[in-house]
């Protein structure tokens, strides 16, 4: 089985085939979570595992569990995925890379009758990139039990649809409780979203962790007043609050240098009107960090920083944190199992901690859990420019097929 590989065109076929379902307008994808086209990805991926044997099981937060069958059904699965939910200007491979290798493993041990002892799975997870709801990663969230279902249910957009009323309409509620289903062990490929296994030369990331990462939301409220006839010392502009705390976000990672990350990605400002002072400004902080105490500190200088620029000029400020993931360490016989597959394939490898959150952060919890990254041009995600080679994605689901078969059939 060791010479067993994957069929590297049809895997980027199916990618390209997936790419055309929520194309974005520079080349990359718009298929938000629980949209029209993530139906249509989801109905498509679905069908796909059909015609190649698999069952078909969907939980009540939509998460979907292709099967093929192992000689002994008793076994839990040895199961990947990952998600084909898209940031709004996201890219062909983020996500939607592991759910296809996944599908191409399954292809491949079919050509080849292998037979497992355990089952093997694919699954889709739903909401993965906290892009349309918040908070990310939701759905593996509740099944690995961080998050109950009423809250997964309850998560709604900037139009108030719920997550639940959306998978009703889109006729992905299934009947499952999320967490009812056993996974033996779980392998998430994914590519790397970051620049260094391209500036290392190295074809294969072997995830040992992933960083963790706080999201808060803020709405800083001053009030709203003329712009021509309201002098500068009787101002309460909750824009020129929000610009410098902006500032002093970005500053609290060159503080925490070299590993900190801090991002303000969403920021509404009402009324929005161009001769009307801001009385209030909505805006997202995301702040990451592998180390937990720094995070924690992270945190306090965001919270400080916050009433030092806002209380002295009378701006209310609400500061909440809305969702917390703490840096995870991913089981050290999944990852030997893909440092093992990368090796006997002969590629390029190096250990990585991941800077992005994925499903499989939660699914470590309650599944020995590994990740499998492949570099991807530049380092550049959530873009559509976003672009890896035939050759390295088929290496990485070369690595997952290996890493899988040792443990569906120990
Ligand atoms: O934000 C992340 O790390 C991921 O894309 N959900
Ligand atoms: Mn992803
Ligand atoms: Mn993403
Ligand atoms: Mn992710």
């Amino acid at each position: 089985m060791k010479n067993l590989t994957v069929n590297q065109d049809r895997l980027w076929d199916s990618l390209m085939e997936m790419a055309k379902i929520g194309p974005g307008i520079a080349g990359g994808n718009c298929r938000l979570a629980l949209s029209d086209f993530d139906r249509e990805g989801r109905d498509l991926f679905v069908r796909w595992c059909q015609e190649a044997g698999c069952s078909i099981t969907v939980d009540k937060m939509g998460n979907i569990f292709a099967r093929r069958p192992g000689t002994d059904p008793s076994m839990a699965p040895v199961t990947t995925g990952s998600h084909l939910d898209t940031q709004p200007t996201g890219g062909k491979f983020d996500g939607v890379f592991g759910v296809l290798a996944g599908l191409e493993v399954i292809r491949t041990l079919n050509d080849h009758g292998v037979e497992t002892t355990a089952p093997v799975e694919v699954s889709v997870w739903t909401n993965e990139e906290g892009s349309r709801f918040a908070p990310a990663m939701v759905a593996s969230g509740v099944f690995a039990g961080v998050f109950d279902l009423d809250y997964g249910h309850s998560r709604a957009d900037i139009d108030g649809k719920t997550i639940g009323d959306e998978l009703e309409r889109i006729g992905y509620k299934g009947d499952e409780t999320p967490g009812e289903h056993p996974i033996r062990a779980f392998f998430e490929a994914h590519i790397e979203q970051g620049p260094i296994l391209e500036a290392e030369e190295k074809t294969i990331g072997v995830v040992t962790g992933a960083q963790g990462q706080r999201w808060f939301e803020a709405t800083l409220t001053g009030s709203e007043s003329h712009a021509g006839t309201t002098p500068m010392n009787r101002r309460k502009d909750a824009l020129v609050a929000a610009s410098k705390l902006v500032t002093a976000i970005n500053e609290i990672a060159l503080a925490n240098a070299p590993h900190a990350v801090t991002t303000v990605g969403m920021m509404q400002v009402s009324p929005n009107s161009r001769n009307t002072i801001p009385g209030s400004v909505f805006m997202t902080i995301d702040l990451r960090h592998p180390d937990d105490a720094t995070l924690s500190r992270m945190e306090e200088e965001l919270r400080s920083a916050c009433a030092g620029i806002c209380d002295p000029v009378g701006i209310a400020a609400e500061l909440e944190n809305i969702w917390y993931s703490p840096p995870i360490s991913f089981d050290p016989d999944c990852v030997s199992a893909v440092k093992n597959a990368a090796g006997t394939a002969g590629y390029g490898n190096m250990d990585i901690i991941s800077g992005a959150g994925h499903d499989a952060c939660y699914i470590s919890r309650v599944a020995p859990t590994a990740m499998i990254f492949v570099p991807c041009e530049d380092g550049v995600s959530h873009n559509e420019a976003e672009s890896a080679t035939p050759q390295d994605l088929a290496a990485g689901c070369n690595v997952l097929l290996h890493a899988m078969l040792e443990r569906a059939s120990a």
